[in-house]
């Protein structure tokens, strides 16, 4: 990424092509746009949305979403698998997401990395995000940032601690998605009374450096996961220490292998479109609650009516912005005619 590029344009689509180009200051521009709420501001979003182009992101390019216990190591992989991917030249977007859980005392990714590489890598990008959902679990904004930071980088990485709920949201919004699990945590049964274990792609069971414990839960999870799932994909569960390094290769590998899977079934226009909804559903009931969803004929309807992935961004935007706008004049409507 160029970190001497210019001004950041005004317009949207100019914002976008900077995008496009690797321009960090694009990027925070662009970060910045996606988090302000003013009217103008959003509108703006919208373009720039818009503007993006889908054929990139149909791509090379990679979203993967990292979760699992709060202190599981996260991070600390993160910054290894990082490590790997700028070694072969690739540009990396990091969206930290805190959703305001109790820090296990493990430093923030941001702070850990920025520490690390001095602060200047110009093919890293870091941004550190606090969850807002008032419903649990990750908000709606996670998606347009992560789609921002695909068009500039070739790999975008989401890390979230996973509670409940933001496990399936993260799924919800990658690619490909990897859980880190902590050993002698419980984490295997917490999986199968969860049902979790149908989530992720990659289960990466960390700090195989304190011995037995790693290597047992690696055993029980491999044998509770001898299917393999209906699309083909069979979940490798993997040992690692991100503390000697031990097996992050491996995961790298097992990261790609899902990614190149994707492409060879054909399956990521529909997983990407998959996103799309998973997001709008997210804004529309954050923003409306159920009720705005029921007024849109609810959500099995608004998945079938979903247009399918264009060479933009543009038909998902538009479409998403057509079913707002009914309800977005409901509830304008009192506050314009009070005597009505
Ligand atoms: N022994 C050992 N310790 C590790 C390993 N990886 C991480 N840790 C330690 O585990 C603690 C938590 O690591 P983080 O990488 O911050 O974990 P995290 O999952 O990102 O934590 P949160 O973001 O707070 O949920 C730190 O003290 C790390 O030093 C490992 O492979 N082996
Ligand atoms: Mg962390």
């Amino acid at each position: 990424m160029d970190a001497a590029g210019p001004q950041s344009p005004v317009e949207p689509e100019a914002l976008a092509a900077a995008l496009c180009r690797g321009e960090r200051r694009a990027l925070a521009a662009a970060l910045n746009l996606l988090d302000d709420r003013r009217p103008a501001a959003v509108e703006s979003a919208r373009r720039l949305l818009g503007a993006l182009p889908g054929a990139r992101l149909y791509g090379e390019r990679h979203l993967i979403g990292l979760t699992g216990p709060p202190g599981a190591g996260k991070s600390s992989l993160a910054s290894a698998l990082i490590e790997q991917w700028r070694g072969r030249g690739l540009r990396v977007g990091v969206l930290a997401v805190d959703p305001s859980s109790p820090s296990s005392g493990g430093a923030l990714l941001g702070d850990r990395l920025r520490m690390q590489r001095g602060g200047r890598d110009p093919g890293l990008f870091i941004r550190s995000l606090a969850s807002r959902s008032q419903h649990g679990g990750l908000s709606a904004e996670v998606w347009p940032m992560a789609q921002v930071l695909l068009a500039a980088c070739e790999i975008v990485l989401v890390e979230t601690v996973g509670v409940g709920q933001t496990e399936v949201d993260v799924a919800a919004l990658a690619d490909t998605t990897c859980f880190v699990v902590q050993p002698a945590s419980g984490d295997t049964i917490q999986f199968m009374k969860a049902g979790v274990l149908e989530v992720p792609h990659v289960l990466a069971v960390n700090k195989a450096d304190l011995g037995a414990a790693a290597t047992q839960a690696a055993r029980e999870l491999a044998r509770t996961l001898t299917r393999t799932a209906e699309d083909g994909w069979s979940v490798p569960v993997l040992l690692v220490s991100a503390r000697t390094g031990a097996g992050t290769a491996e995961l790298a590998g097992a990261l790609d292998a899902h990614r190149a899977h994707l492409a060879a079934s054909r399956a990521l226009p529909a997983v990407r479109r998959g996103q799309q909804i998973a997001w709008a559903l997210r804004q529309l009931r954050e923003d409306f609650g159920r009720c705005g969803l029921e007024l849109l004929s609810g959500e099995a309807r608004i998945r079938e009516d979903w247009p399918l992935p264009g060479k933009s961004l543009a038909g998902a935007i538009e479409h998403y912005h057509r079913l707002r706008a009914p309800l977005l004049e409901r509830v304008a409507a009192p506050l314009c005619s009070p005597g009505g």
